[in-house]
């Protein structure tokens, strides 16, 4: 076991046992572990929901220090956290990467250091995978699988003969970008009827997608049909709504179907009032999951390398109120 943050913890200590004659409310801080978390950013619904359920599981009370870092989308910003993280002499980290490449070095120094990594969320492409000791996150490839599998009962109950697609993507390179994109793309290899209109770079964010969207709408010489539009997250899909509705477009029954990942609350509702057709859920809420390797960890155990989430979808006819009022993010 190593010593942690030991000034601190005999301050603590004779303050909270010998001095007081008291039973603590919170673990003395020596035996706190100390967790660094590089976090992407907080460029969606999502990623805040995410964010608040790692700060709600690592807290003093639950036997953690926490060292968070917002690398407000920049792979370099995450870099140096976990330098800093590393200088600190944390007891583990968590790193949530922008991308899947460009981590073999920093995680090489981690190792070096004796400091497990847990990668959350999206996945990191290393050549050693002996760098971080376990991944919590979905299965971005089965969720764009499903939403497929969706587009293809909508097409065929329809009777619609050819869709024409737009796809806006997700941050280039990530792993919810990677699978998402991966599935609409064989899909579109096996559908000769499906055609691919556009693709565009949302980078998951609303305001991006909005000016995205509009961009290319007010660059065709006509209207173009739209059938489909493929967002990689909800705030994509509330940009791409907002800038076609502004150009004159239906959104939802009878006009174009919307299909979304993530399935927030914002995009619950906008589900159940019809403008997006599919809300593909990916459940940001990894706190409890991350601690749980942990607490393998702690107790000298080996945790599984792979924890997937289970994760479902949701319709305007498989919607409730009370669904939407009840969902925790
Ligand atoms: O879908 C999106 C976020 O990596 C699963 O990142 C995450 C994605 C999520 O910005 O909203």
């Amino acid at each position: 076991m190593k010593i942690r943050w030991i000034l601190p913890a005999l301050i603590s200590a004779m303050i909270l046992s010998g001095c007081a004659g008291q039973t603590p409310s919170s673990p003395p801080e020596n035996a706190l572990i100390v967790v660094g978390i590089s976090q992407v950013g907080a460029e969606s619904d999502w990623r805040v929901a995410n964010s608040e359920s790692m700060k709600a599981v690592f807290t003093e009370s639950g036997g953690y220090r926490l060292l968070f870092e917002d690398a407000k989308q920049k792979q370099e910003n995450q870099i140096t956290a976990i330098r800093k993280f590393i200088q600190q002499k944390v007891d583990y980290i968590v790193l949530l990467p922008l991308r899947e490449t460009g981590w073999d070095s920093v995680l090489q120094e981690a190792k070096d250091a004796g400091i497990p990594v847990i990668v959350a969320d999206r996945m990191v492409d290393v050549k050693d995978e002996t760098l971080f000791v376990a991944h919590v996150g979905s299965n971005f490839r089965m969720e764009g699988e499903k939403a497929v599998a969706w587009l293809e009962d909508y097409a065929h109950s329809g009777g619609k003969e050819t869709l024409n697609i737009i796809h806006i993507q997700g941050t280039m390179g990530s792993t919810a970008q990677i699978g998402r994109t991966a599935a609409l793309e064989q899909a579109l290899e096996s559908h000769a009827d499906w055609t691919l209109q556009a693709r565009l770079d949302g980078d998951f964010t609303q305001a991006k997608t909005y000016e995205e969207v509009k961009q290319y709408l007010s660059e065709q010489e006509v209207p173009p049909e739209i059938d489909v539009v493929y967002c990689e997250n909800d705030n994509e899909a509330f940009g791409a709504i907002q800038a076609l509705e502004e150009a004159g477009y239906t959104c939802g029954e009878g006009g174009i179907a919307v299909i979304s990942f993530d399935a927030t609350r914002n995009c619950l509702t906008q589900c159940l009032n019809g403008k997006i057709s599919l809300a593909m859920e990916c459940n940001p809420l990894l706190g409890p999951l991350t601690a749980g390797v942990i607490r393998i960890l702690e107790s000298g155990g080996t945790p599984e390398k792979e924890h997937y989430i289970e994760e479902r979808s949701f319709t305007k006819e498989t919607l409730t109120e009370e669904m939407i009022a009840a969902r925790l993010y």
